[in-house]
């Protein structure tokens, strides 16, 4: 497919998928699946076939909720001769607390506390089987953790129910010495009309109210920032700045639409590129993961299409990163707008000395807010790089 080989997938690039990407039927409120199901080692060989360095899952995408003890182990006896064949890693693992009827309510904050409970055996259950897998990391994106009507249940509840199951969940990996990092995923509605947590920076607020809050971190998802209309490079910029960016979900989407889970970098290159940029830069080290589905359009064949697109954009637009700082005109304008003087007191580091001094400055504001700020320059060649015409 890529006539370039600079664009191809690569272990040390860490692409993964989850099984439910791949593996969607394509079903959607209005319409039935398009697709015929594949079994979790063909979900696991289409990956192979297509480079990627791993697969997470959902306990159900992989063992059905009411498996036998037996049938379990059977499926996960398989599923790993499949991943060592196709040479697939399991990096991360999920629970899912959003299908089952039981969870029409939510899962951690429903209001029936035996719903509450079986939330917690179900995600224990769901550690147990990405331990055993090799996860390092395990997401919780509890969707139904939210209302229709606000008059169910006060907000501050739901906030304490989910700390209290946060908290239980990481004695349980402490108990077990799982060494899992968990990874706190937000989305602002749907299937809710609105989920607790909205933001990737609900989250990072709640961390620290946690009885561990050192295993604990986010998995912001392209799709879900971008719904609530936000810049979704600036909350994972926070959260790495936290040292909380434990895992990503790339995807793409249009804002003030359902989730719509698009290829990464389909519908708005020019996002993805600051994100890449600044993963690439920043050293991010975690997995790239894509949380995204083909178009309902798609057979296997697009599927595939699908995935490769992902990844080989992601690798694009790391080279169209590398290109950006590396241009001498980029440059120049960068050491411009950033261009130190000596005039200036010291105003980073407090002292009452340097305090004094600023405070006795006279600053020539006329002069500063004439200062060129090429921004308009420095965005069109942006673009120039983007549409490949520099
Ligand atoms: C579901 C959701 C995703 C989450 C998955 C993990 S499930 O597909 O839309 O964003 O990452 O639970
Ligand atoms: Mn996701
Ligand atoms: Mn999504």
């Amino acid at each position: 497919m890529a006539k370039n080989g600079k664009y191809e997938p690569r272990p040390e690039h860490k692409f993964t998928f989850g099984m439910w990407t791949v593996g969607s039927l394509g079903r959607d409120p209005f319409g039935d699946a398009v697709r015929e199901p594949l079994s979790p080692p063909e979900r696991v060989d289409l990956l192979g076939e297509v480079g990627a360095w791993g697969v997470n899952f959902h306990d159900n995408d992989l063992v059905p909720i009411d498996a036998t003890p037996a049938e379990r182990d059977q499926i996960v006896r398989d599923f790993k001769k499949a991943c060592e064949r196709n040479h697939i890693v399991v990096p991360m693992a999920t629970v899912n607390l959003f299908f089952h009827p039981v969870f029409r309510d939510g899962a951690f904050t429903a209001n029936d506390p035996e719903v509450r409970a079986y939330a917690l055996q179900k995600t224990m259950r769901a550690m147990d089987l990405g331990a055993e897998l090799g996860a390092k990391v395990f997401v919780l994106w509890a969707g139904r953790d939210g209302v229709e009507t606000d008059g169910c249940r006060r907000a501050d509840v739901a906030v304490q129910r989910a700390r209290d199951a946060i908290n239980y969940l990481c004695e349980y990996n402490a108990d077990k010495k799982y060494g899992f990092k968990l990874a706190l995923e937000a989305k602002p509605n749907e299937p809710r009309s609105d989920i607790y947590f909205p933001t990737t920076g609900h989250y990072l607020a709640l961390i620290p109210t946690l009885d561990h809050p050192e295993m604990v971190g986010v998995n912001p998802e392209v799709a879900h920032e971008r719904m609530a209309g936000l810049n979704f490079m600036h909350g994972v910029a926070q959260a790495w700045d936290a040292g909380k960016l434990f895992h990503i979900d790339l995807n793409d989407q249009e804002p003030g639409r359902f989730d719509q889970d698009l290829r990464f970098g389909s519908n708005n290159p020019k996002s993805a590129f600051w994100l890449v940029k600044f993963l690439e830069e920043v050293g991010y080290e975690g997995a790239r993961h894509f949380d995204a589905h083909a178009y309902r359009t798609e057979d296997y064949e697009g599927v595939k299409d699908f995935a490769r697109g992902c990844m080989r954009t992601y690798l694009i637009l790391k080279e169209k990163a590398e290109q950006w700082n590396a241009d001498k005109e980029i440059r120049q304008i960068l050491k411009q707008i950033e261009a130190e003087t000596d005039a200036i007191p010291p105003a980073i580091k407090y002292s009452r000395e340097a305090a004094a001094a600023l405070l006795g400055y006279s600053f020539d504001k006329a002069a500063i807010a004439k200062k060129r700020l090429p921004y308009e320059r420095l965005d069109q060649i942006t673009i120039d790089i983007l549409l490949g015409v520099r």
